[in-house]
This record gives C-alpha cells, sequence and structure tokens, in this order.
C-alpha cells in the first residue's frame, strides 16, 4: 500500500511520518540513503508500507519544498503564529514590524497574536489589534491564562504547518499549554547558556495538534537579521498598508523617506497610515540601506 504523509521529526535514521491519522516509523529506500538527502519535519513524503501492524514503511518520494525555514529547520511552514504580549512585557513593536516582513520574504503567512489581554483593557487591546488589521494583516487577540481566544486560534492552526515566533516571556509556552492541555512547548533559546558549547543537536519536532495542525515544537526566527539581500525598494512590498498609497507617489523609486509628492508619507501624516509604524518603517528602512552597503 502506498500513501501520502507527512514527516513530523527525524531521529536516528529514521523519519516519522503522519497520514492524518496513524504515525509510521519510515526507512529510507536506497538511492536516498546513498544521495544523503537530508528530509525535514514538513517534507510531504509517498510512503509504502512494509508492515502495517508494527506502523513500518519505507519512503518512496519526497515532494518539492515551499518553503524552507531555517532554526528551527522546517520544510513547508504554512504560517507563522507572531506572539507578542500586550503588556508584561511591553509590545515590541519594531520587533513585530521586522516579524512581519521576515515572516513575508520567507512566504509564510503572518499571524500576530496579541497575548496577555487580561492584563490590559479591552478598549486598549481593540485599538491595538485594529491598527494591524487595518494594515492588513489577521490578528487574534489571546489570553492563555483566561482562555481568551483560543478557539480562534485553534481555527486558524487547523490544518496548517505553523511555528510560533516572538520573544521570551510573551506566552508561546502557555498558548500552547491552552491549546492542548497537558502539552508544554520546549522552548530553547539558541543563544542560551543551556546549550553554549554543547553540541547538542536538537531534533525539531512537530507537535500533532488535536485541533487538526501541525506546529513546531520551537519558535522560530530567533535570529532576528533581515535577508541580506533585501533591498530599500523592496521592502514596501511587505507593508501591504503601504501598497495602496505607493502606487500615487510621483517617484516610482520613492522610497517614503521625504521625497517630494510621497503619497505614503501624506497618508502617516493625515492618519490614513498608523504614523508610528511609519516611522517604524523608516528606521527599518535605514538599517536594510546599511545591509546594501555592506553587502
Ligand atoms: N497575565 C497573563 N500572564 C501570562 C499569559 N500567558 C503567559 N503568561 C505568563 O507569562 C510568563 C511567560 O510565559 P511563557 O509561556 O513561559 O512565555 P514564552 O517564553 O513565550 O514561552 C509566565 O509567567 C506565564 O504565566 C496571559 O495570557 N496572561
Ligand atoms: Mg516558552
Ligand atoms: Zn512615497
Amino acid at each position: 500500500m502506498t500513501f501520502e504523509g507527512i514527516i513530523i521529526k527525524g531521529y536516528s535514521g529514521f523519519y516519522y511520518v503522519w497520514d492524518g491519522q496513524s504515525l509510521w516509523e519510515c526507512s529510507l529506500r536506497g538511492k536516498y540513503r546513498t544521495k544523503k538527502q537530508n528530509f525535514l519535519p514538513g517534507d510531504r513524503v509517498v510512503v509504502s508500507t512494509v508492515d502495517i501492524d508494527k506502523k513500518k514503511a519505507v519512503i518512496e518520494s519526497v515532494g518539492p519544498r515551499k518553503t524552507e525555514l531555517y532554526r528551527p529547520t522546517v520544510a513547508n511552514v504554512e504560517q507563522v503564529i507572531i506572539v507578542l504580549a500586550l503588556s508584561e512585557p511591553k509590545t515590541d513593536f519594531i520587533l513585530l514590524d521586522r516579524l512581519l516582513i521576515m515572516a513575508q520574504t520567507q512566504g509564510v503567512r503572518p499571524i500576530i497574536c496579541f497575548n496577555k489581554a487580561d492584563l490590559t483593557p479591552p478598549e486598549y487591546n481593540l485599538s491595538i489589534a485594529e491598527k494591524y488589521e487595518k494594515a492588513g494583516f489577521f490578528v487574534i487577540v489571546t489570553s492563555s491564562l483566561e482562555g481568551l481566544g483560543i478557539e480562534e486560534l485553534k481555527e486558524a492552526l487547523k490544518g496548517k504547518v505553523s511555528v510560533f515566533a516572538g520573544p521570551s516571556g510573551v506566552g508561546k509556552s502557555s498558548l500552547l499549554n491552552a491549546l492542548e492541555f497537558g502539552l508544554s512547548l520546549k522552548t530553547q533559546e539558541v543563544s542560551g547558556k543551556l546549550l553554549r558549547g554543547k553540541h547538542t543537536t536538537r531534533h525539531v519536532e512537530l507537535i500533532r495538534l488535536s485541533c487538526g495542525g501541525l506546529l513546531a515544537d520551537t519558535p522560530g526566527f530567533s535570529r532576528l537579521i533581515l535577508p541580506p539581500t533585501l533591498k530599500q525598494q523592496d521592502l514596501t512590498a511587505f507593508y501591504p498598508d503601504f501598497l495602496k498609497f505607493s502606487s500615487q507617489c510621483r517617484f516610482s523609486s520613492c522610497l517614503h523617506k521625504g521625497e517630494p509628492a510621497c503619497a505614503v508619507r501624506e497618508a502617516a501624516e493625515g492618519g490614513e497610515i498608523d504614523f508610528e509604524r511609519y516611522q517604524r518603517y523608516l528606521q527599518i528602512l535605514n538599517e536594510v540601506a546599511e545591509n546594501e552597503r555592506r553587502y
């Protein structure tokens, strides 16, 4: 019997393949072993059964990779849940804007999750969520403590391969606990003391959520370096809120940083684009300019 599945982890020479119902321990066909092919969690594969009762199978072929994230190294991630706290710690909006760019440059859909909603007034939470919704992003407001927004988050994760991102302390592990009672996300700070100097091979695993989604057990985008290939000119493409104005700028090459007759700047000054987000854009643009000079 031959069927399709998705690799959820690789471990000591075996790959564990999920077909939506069962987990199969798979070995590789010789042609893959000799090629030293490196399969990743998230890779979609065709397998054929070797032993149905023992759930053993062999990988016949692997499908093309749509995306490939680095640290955690996961293939075909479809969306990144960017988690930030509404307070404690204070929302780091420039980090949020940066993660939104990074997700999009990797071809991964960003979903914003504002957590710890129990600590700030609902009106405030709504105003923050609305800013990013108006900017064109999908936003979920949650409290892992009080269970707020968890159903909506489940709905978003359903049937998708996702990864969490966001700084420590914002509640990623708590959210996973709220999603899957009794499970805790093994957060691993790459620069953490525990791993420094040790040659620890981490095996990333996709957690099978009961809502029917797969979630990487390690948060992504821990290195906050913008892709060195990113050009100043390309940045606007990752700002859906700027796009409808940028076509009206006098210069088609406008970077919206002070050129005459810049429709984006006018929209920011007029409040149609969130002014603070525009200011953060200028900061990120500067950084991209520095990168361009360096590479
Ligand atoms: N008030 C409140 N505290 C939360 C919430 N979610 C997480 N926390 C707390 O925030 C701290 C960090 O949470 P944790 O899940 O470890 O964050 P992580 O580093 O992103 O995985 C812990 O003390 C949690 O109890 C929430 O929704 N509301
Ligand atoms: Mg954690
Ligand atoms: Zn402009």
